[in-house]
């Protein structure tokens, strides 16, 4: 009897909100078209060396023109729901509270909400998907300057708010806050491209401004938050937070205690740097103890504000990794909590399998354990996953015949869901919902069209045509297993 493994319980609630995510500069292409102004990924892909093959999201899947298409895509899947994001560059081309807004930009998202209602798919509105409107960089370093930024993001949430009106119940005001930061502001692998790396562009300072843009976004998301509270959330009934990236951690050498207490630091780095002044007011310890003054402080008005201001949890999630401690002081430029992030154990044993993308490694049972870090860190929140999903390593490489096999996807998905399944039925966490990542293949940010995310294979050399992989026509009936079961 002792070698018999008792099955964890695994299931989702009637009403899970299953469904796919997209980004608009991944997806929509159409960047010059009805009075859209340029974003900072315009004005990145025309810099040289910038995306891996030097292409942008000028056509990407041709969204902008293919609504129908995707939306009878999604049907096809047996989606419930659908993420998307907003292209604050149509609302409001140059961007800002002074600035006009552009009907034409307006009219589209309104088009496709319409749409999807009407195909019976339940629309989750992300506002800002890393594409700022480049007059904002311009004009005022965007995400540097507080009380501008603040300011002009709160007047493009109302003008959507308004717009969408009562149509949206589920409301996401930043995707991933910390890729801005990290990636936008301090590596400038992500547009703007601002760098403290002063052998490639000295415009920035890497020790204190990405804890500024941090800052910054905080203040903008709960800003938001609160004009949709009062002005909206009485008539329009629905809800709003913040969608957070974050990989699982296990310990380098499980022995040492010291790469366990680092796996919680890589962990609080990443996702409590936004969630703990979220849910409580105030950064972790263990970013105030390294970063000292460098880390923003948040005023008493400003910590109120913030805290209490995610109605759910929005969970990006796609990996893990293990993590060894550093000795001695953290560098000034560390961001990560001063260790190193590593792909292989003490024992030389891979955390999991390679994928087409450098920093990820499926590992499901890490889905598990941290939906119930999350839950036990931030009192069992209400959590959609608003992203998860894989590429595929060579899959660009393959045939189209071959490429629609995605056997590698579906069983991602499968041990995925799996792992959240059980968190919810084992762990009493609350899932409600799951996006996959994502709805088609897209243009994958620095490394453009090279790299694959989708369910839904994008011929770009034939009309942007979409076929379904098999994961596409596979995913609904996993779900299909555990929905009901709780
Ligand atoms: C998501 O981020 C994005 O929301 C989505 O737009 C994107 O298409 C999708 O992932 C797939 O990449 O460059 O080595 O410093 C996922 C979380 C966090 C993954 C930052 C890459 C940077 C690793 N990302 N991470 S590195």
């Amino acid at each position: 009897v002792k070698d018999i493994v008792p099955k964890a319980k695994a299931g989702l609630p009637a009403d899970f909100l299953w469904g796919f995510a997209t980004a608009a500069y991944q997806i929509e292409g159409a960047t010059t078209a009805d009075g859209r102004g340029p974003s900072i990924w315009d004005q990145f892909c025309a810099t040289p060396g910038k995306i891996a093959d030097g292409t942008s999201g000028a056509v990407a899947c041709d969204s902008y023109h293919r609504t129908a298409q995707d939306i009878a895509l999604l049907k096809k899947t047996g989606a419930r729901a659908y993420r998307f994001s907003v292209s604050w560059s149509r609302i409001i081309p140059l961007g800002g509270r002074h600035d006009p807004v552009n009907p034409a930009g307006v009219a589209y998202y309104v088009q496709l909400v319409d749409d999807l209602l009407t195909a019976g798919i339940v629309p989750f509105v992300t506002l800002f998907h890393w594409d700022l409107p480049e007059a904002l960089y311009r004009r005022y370093g965007g995400f540097l300057n507080k009380d501008e930024f603040v300011a002009d993001f709160a007047h493009y949430a109302r003008v959507v708010f308004d717009a969408l009106g009562p149509r949206v119940k589920h409301w996401i005001t930043f995707n991933e806050p910390f890729c801005s930061a990290i990636l936008g502001y301090h590596l400038g692998i992500h547009a703007p491209g601002h760098t403290s790396d002063r052998t490639r562009s000295p415009v920035g300072d890497g020790s204190t401004e990405p804890w500024i843009v941090g800052h910054n976004i905080l203040i903008a998301h709960a800003t938001a938050v609160k004009v949709y509270r009062e002005e909206f959330k009485a008539q329009a009934g629905g809800e709003i937070g913040i969608t957070l990236n974050g990989d699982w951690t296990e310990p380098w050498d499980p022995d040492d205690a010291r790469d366990h207490l680092a796996c919680e630091r890589k962990i609080e780095f990443a996702i409590s740097w936004f969630a703990d002044p979220i849910y409580f007011g105030h950064y972790p310890a263990s970013m105030v103890s390294q970063l000292g003054d460098r880390l923003p402080r948040f005023s008493q008005e400003e910590s109120r504000l913030v805290a209490g201001s995610n109605d759910f949890y929005g969970m990006n999630h796609y990996c893990a990794n293990f993590v060894r401690h550093r000795d001695g002081p953290a560098d000034v430029l560390d961001i990560a909590g001063n260790l190193d992030i590593l792909m292989e154990d003490k024992f030389g044993r891979a955390i999991g399998p390679e994928t087409q993308s450098a920093w990820l490694r499926p590992h499901a049972p890490g889905f598990r354990k941290l939906i119930k870090w999350l839950s036990d860190r931030y009192g069992r929140p209400k959590i959609y996953v608003t992203e998860n999903g894989t590429s595929i390593k060579g899959e660009n490489e393959l045939p189209m015949e071959k490429i629609l096999q995605d056997d590698f996807r579906v069983e991602y998905f499968r041990s995925y869901i799996q792992a959240m399944a059980e968190a919810v039925a084992e762990d009493g966490c609350d899932c409600r919902g799951y996006m996959a990542w994502s709805l088609m293949d897209n243009f994958e940010w620095a490394e453009g069209y090279e790299t694959r995310f989708g369910a839904t294979y994008v011929d770009y050399d034939n009309g942007q045509q979409r076929y379904p992989k098999k994961s596409a026509l596979e995913i609904g009936k996993i779900f299909g297993q555990y929905i009901g079961k709780v």
